[in-house]
């Protein structure tokens, strides 16, 4: 068989590569063919779900960033300052969390999606056309998110004007001035030239990026077990490839953004300038709360205790 899988960036992007060493593994161990859609091939994020959900597609990498709106939970990645930053503590959470391992596949069942794995894309810098410091600095700002209810309670408890839209709408709509700042991980930032229609980093601490690879429930479902044991067996070499693959990847990002554009600024946010937006993120908690009920408080709650004993 043909196994058709999409992907919300680039084959060379962080999810391409993933994808491209899942890939591997599967037509090494099995007499299965995996056929890749890029970003730009079968449409947005939203487009290339619908067609998992439907059976046209078996796989797809969606992040929490899109899966929002059907899966209030998953917003939990928006609260900021929840995650810790690029380090074998986020891998190893990853690795053993018992909320992404256990509790998630459950509500990604709901909605007929088998989770196979969460994984981490690096940390989440903004860039904007003046440079931050504070919240004040975000003040009518209008910032792009992607199509997340919390992401956009972030942003406005940040002091912007969070504007959610789809990927492909950022790069025109910060060089038409529609919006004037976005957020991503740098390796994106780079590959997709964010900045070059921005001209400010900032290292706010407040996120590292999460996605997750899906199948199709029905097809993952009606597979043997041995080829879902491929699928598995692959889905956990991609992982721990893709992990080692991130490594120094920021830097060198930003090392190539610099040399491209030596005007552009960087700034790492102190402690002292991170304290307010540590406090807008308390907010953001409460409302997590309120919008997903006993359901996302109890996911939070158990994050919390997968983090903690991570934690070294
Ligand atoms: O900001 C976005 O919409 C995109 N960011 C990343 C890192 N991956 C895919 C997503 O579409």
């Amino acid at each position: 068989d043909t196994w058709r899988y999409a992907f919300e960036e680039a084959i060379t992007d962080v999810q391409g590569v993933f994808a491209t060493k899942f890939k591997e593994e599967v037509e090494a161990n099995s007499d299965h063919e995996i056929q890749l859609f890029p970003y730009g091939t079968l449409g947005e994020s939203a487009d290339i779900m619908e067609q998992t959900q439907a059976g046209i597609l078996q796989f797809v990498n969606q992040s929490p960033g899109f899966t929002g709106s059907l899966i209030p939970e998953a917003q939990v990645f928006f609260v900021p300052y929840l995650l810790p930053q690029e380090s074998e503590e986020l891998n190893e959470f990853f690795r053993t969390s018992k909320a992404i391992n256990e509790m998630f596949p459950e509500l990604y069942a709901a909605q007929g999606l088998e989770l196979l794995t969460m994984y981490p894309e690096g940390e989440v810098v903004m860039t904007t056309k003046e440079p931050v410091t504070g919240p004040a600095d975000l003040n009518e700002v209008k910032f792009r998110v992607m199509t997340n209810p919390l992401l956009v309670e972030s942003y406005k408890a940040f002091g912007a004007t969070p504007t959610p839209l789809p990927w492909g709408e950022v790069y025109g709509g910060l060089q038409t001035n529609i919006i004037q700042g976005q957020e991503n991980p740098m390796f994106f930032v780079e590959s997709t030239k964010m900045y070059e229609v921005t001209d400010h980093i900032t290292f706010a601490g407040h996120n590292n990026f999460t996605t997750a690879l899906m199948a199709n429930q029905d097809f993952y479902a009606g597979l043997s077990e041995e080829d879902q044991q491929v699928i598995q067996n692959a889905v956990e070499t991609a992982f721990e490839y893709i992990l080692d693959y991130q490594q120094g990847l920021t830097e060198e990002s930003l090392a190539k953004i610099e040399e491209d554009k030596p005007s552009i600024t960087v700034t790492r946010l102190t402690e002292e300038q991170r304290a307010p937006f540590r406090e807008a993120a308390k907010d953001v908690e409460a409302t997590f709360i309120e919008m997903t009920g006993d359901s996302g408080k109890e996911i939070l709650e158990q994050m919390k205790a997968d983090l903690a004993n991570v934690s070294g």
